[in-house]
């Protein structure tokens, strides 16, 4: 089966690894990103693809109702691998309309493109909404989410992403649009932008500056190398059951401050500074607003039906990933000027 696949979110950090994936893997297929590069945004995440014969970028807003419906019509997309979002929880805390509008308005825009396209024949087609597992709420001490967990968002972001998951079944119950979803836990790996907590780290620590935990650094985190959520995604796309829901996730629980201990064990090591320097760097922070408290994934279902799981070590994939940022210092440094300063000033001074 061929495929003309629209990847919204394309230049963003999964959105580009799966763009990579689907680009080099599947030569056969059209593979069409549409990204409006926000902050979060960057076409230098995409540099070593973007002479493929099968690729193609369009700068664009998933909100424009109007190309959206032009582009559908122009490549007669057989399927969308939606990943396009505002994505930052922080962000969401100070600007909530803006994830109103991507997250849940231009999701629904998408739905009703391909609604509109797909119509008269639904054979081969698919809508692949990638979502989170932070729709499901927060756990205590004991639990893991499922597939039938309720739904339970607690943040801005998390309200929003919940509610495009609705919105897409709510398209496949009423107008039998062939959907799937999947809801991962955190991911990490090359290419993420350094407002989340790992790249963050990686930087600060690269530049000698405070390493900001929130409250006392106990909340839990399900940490899942990038690259292996987008190979499940792969899985998922090829094998999955129209109508279905996938968790993701890698058995790899986390407290924000023993991850950030390993990283700055690991970091002090591969830039030969004595045992202990960046640990210096931890400071306690005033707590996110509404902070949830643990997040792990329970994905069984994706091993048992689908044969995935996670590839890598956790150990393995943040040496990785150090090393990546420790090559690629030039892409760190385009990413934090501009925007990403002003960002980080608000951010980090006010608490
Ligand atoms: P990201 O913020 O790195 O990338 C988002 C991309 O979407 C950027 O390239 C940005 O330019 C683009 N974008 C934003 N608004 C847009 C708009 N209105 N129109 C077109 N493009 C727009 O996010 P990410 O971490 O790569 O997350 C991708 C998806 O995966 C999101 O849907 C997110 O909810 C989900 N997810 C992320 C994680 C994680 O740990 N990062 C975990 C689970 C699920
Ligand atoms: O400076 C910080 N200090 C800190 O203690 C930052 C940025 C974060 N934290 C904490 C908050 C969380 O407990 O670290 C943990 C991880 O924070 P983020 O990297 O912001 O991720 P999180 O809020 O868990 O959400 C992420 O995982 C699910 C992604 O950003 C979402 O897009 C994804 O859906």
């Amino acid at each position: 089966m061929n495929h003309t696949i629209l990847i919204t979110g394309g230049a963003g950090f999964i959105g580009s690894h799966l763009t990579r994936l689907f680009v080099t893997k599947y030569p056969e297929y059209k593979i069409v990103i549409l990204d409006d590069l926000t902050y979060a945004g960057n076409l230098e995440n995409l540099k070593d693809i973007e002479n493929n014969s099968n690729y193609t970028f369009i700068k664009g807003d998933i909100t424009n109702a109007e190309l959206i419906k032009k582009i559908f019509e122009e490549f007669k997309f057989t399927a969308v691998l939606h990943c396009a979002a505002e994505s930052h929880v922080d962000r969401s805390i100070s600007e909530p309309l803006a994830f109103v509008t991507t997250n849940v308005v231009g999701t629904v825009i998408l739905l009703q493109a391909a609604k509109e396209n797909w119509k008269h024949d639904t054979t081969n087609k698919l809508f692949y909404h990638i979502s989170t597992d932070e729709v499901y709420g927060s756990l205590g001490a004991e639990g893991y989410f499922t597939e039938d967990t309720s739904y339970d968002p607690r943040s801005p972001y998390s309200a929003s992403k919940a509610s495009s998951d609705h919105f897409v079944r709510a398209f496949y119950h009423t107008y039998k649009l062939p959907v799937i979803i999947s809801n991962c836990s955190n991911n990490y790996g090359p290419f993420h932008f350094p407002e989340k907590l790992i790249p963050l780290c990686i930087n600060n620590i690269l530049n000698e500056q405070p390493l900001p935990l929130y409250g006392k650094g106990e909340n839990i985190r399900d940490w899942l190398f990038v690259e292996d959520h987008v190979k499940a995604i792969d899985v998922i796309f090829h094998k999955g059951k129209t109508g279905e829901t996938y968790n993701i996730g890698g058995h790899n629980e986390w407290t924000n401050i023993a991850i950030i201990k390993e990283l700055c064990r690991q970091m002090d090591i591969k830039m030969g500074k004595d045992k202990g320097t960046s640990e210096k760097l931890i400071t306690f922070v005033k707590d996110r607003a509404g902070h949830d408290m643990r997040y792990a994934i329970d994905a069984t279902k994706l091993k048992n039906e689908l044969g995935w799981k996670p590839s890598l070590q956790f150990e393995e994939g943040l040496s990785k990933t150090i090393d990546w940022y420790l090559d690629n210092t030039e892409w760190l440094q385009h990413v934090t000027s501009g925007n990403y300063r002003k960002y980080y000033e608000t951010q980090y001074h006010k608490r």
